[in-house]
């Protein structure tokens, strides 16, 4: 049997938007909080006597990390050498620098040699060695066009086409490294991308929705014991058995998008053909939304305060979202809410504010906009930024057009 312990998109560096710097050790304390969840991975390993540390990539928040997060990153993965814990790092999008010479922010543990880190940066089979004997590992890291494409494909194709023969290229190149399996040994792919069928956190959704997804069945080869990735943010099992594929997730929370979702990483004990899994909670740090409408409210700063206190927990990182009428907006007392906030970590305040009636607009309408309604239109979202405005407008002529 061999013990496996598998975490993901650790991302030093980000989210420190919400913490402050800690005077006695010069670093953000939520910086200080995602060292802390990477130790309870990495002391977690030490202590069960892993045979096998996999990570599934996002080291930083990007390539170029700054020296401190190299750093401590470093001293965990001395630990894991030390203790002679084969580790794997895996590449993911936020390691990759995007130049030519196709480096990326793990690269130094393979120039290195450091003994017992093996980097994985292309699809491939490898077997590593444990003390309780061989596991056949076949690497997903994170793909790039510049890298799968040619010079020729990259020219002629449209984005759509090119995403094609992406996910056609990557099939192909992970049933050769299927033919390679031997029946014998417990045999894991691991990964950094989007499987089709996964669920993103709201706010991630943003930046990685565009980016095209692998279907489900490119994993489920009966072939493989597990199926191993990063890149989503939220822990979630696609598949429980046969095998077994799951997204770790991360290990501390990002931001606001990850509020609901538990944090932690995978403790595994596979033997070939049974596989036996546990999710670990880090305890991440409570992230609280507070939200609250005020604009029917005959005492919007009791209101703010009364639900401020009904919401909060000592510790936590507190965003509050407030609806309010513009002309009590300068009433509420910011003061009054620090003082009630004294035992979060830290909070933010949101408020939106809700102008009176536009109905002096009406007075703005001349023939041009009644019979254009396009311009009517464009004369409404006055507030919007010039981009929504495009977009919006884009919309409504198509809209129309297709009416006509
Ligand atoms: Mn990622």
């Amino acid at each position: 049997m061999i013990k496996v312990v598998h975490f993901s998109d650790l991302h030093f560096g980000s989210g420190e938007r919400y913490g402050s710097i800690n005077p006695e050790t010069g670093l953000n304390k939520r910086f200080e909080d995602f060292i802390s969840a990477l130790d309870k991975a990495v002391n977690f390993s030490v202590n069960k006597d892993a045979d096998l540390v996999i990570f599934t990539g996002d080291t930083y928040k990007h390539a170029t990390p700054e020296p401190v997060y190299q750093k401590e990153f470093a001293k965990r993965i001395k630990k894991l050498s030390d203790s002679k814990i084969p580790t794997i790092l895996l590449i993911g999008n936020h390691d990759v620098l995007y130049r030519v010479d196709g480096s990326d922010a793990l690269d130094i543990y393979d120039t290195l040699q450091v003994n017992h880190v093996t980097v994985f940066n292309k699809i491939e089979k490898k077997n590593i060695i444990t003390k309780n004997g061989t596991v056949q590992i076949i690497s997903l890291p994170h793909v790039t066009k510049s890298r799968l494409l040619t010079k020729e494909e990259h020219r002629n194709l449209g984005t759509k086409e090119q995403d094609q023969l992406m996910i056609e290229k990557v099939k192909q190149a992970l049933e050769a490294c299927l033919q390679k399996i031997d029946p014998v040994d417990p045999a894991i792919l691991i990964g950094h991308g989007t499987i089709e069928t996964a669920q993103f956190g709201s706010e991630q959704d943003l930046s990685i929705g565009k980016v095209f997804s692998f279907p489900l069945g490119f994993f489920q080869k009966t072939e493989l014991d597990y199926i191993g990735f990063g890149h989503i943010h939220r822990h979630q099992v696609l598949q429980k058995d046969k095998p077994l594929i799951l997204y770790a997730g991360s290990l501390e929370r990002v931001d606001f998008g990850e509020e609901n979702e538990d944090k932690g990483f995978i403790y595994l004990e596979i033997e070939k053909g049974k596989v036996k899994h546990e999710f670990i909670s880090t305890n991440p740090r409570p992230f609280i939304t507070i939200s609250v409408d005020l604009t029917q409210s005959s005492d919007p700063q009791k209101e703010l305060e009364d639900a401020i206190i009904k919401n909060k927990k000592p510790a936590a990182i507190i965003r509050i979202r407030y609806k309010i009428n513009e002309e009590n907006f300068g009433a509420v007392n910011n003061e009054k809410i620090k003082n009630l906030l004294t035992d979060s970590f830290s909070y933010v305040l949101q408020p939106e504010i809700v102008h009176k009636e536009r109905t002096y607009r009406i007075a703005d309408l001349d023939v041009d906009m009644v019979t254009n309604p396009v311009s009517a239109l464009e004369k409404y979202l006055f507030d919007y930024s010039e981009e929504e405005k495009k977009i919006i407008l884009e919309k409504a002529k198509s809209l129309i057009d297709s009416l006509e």
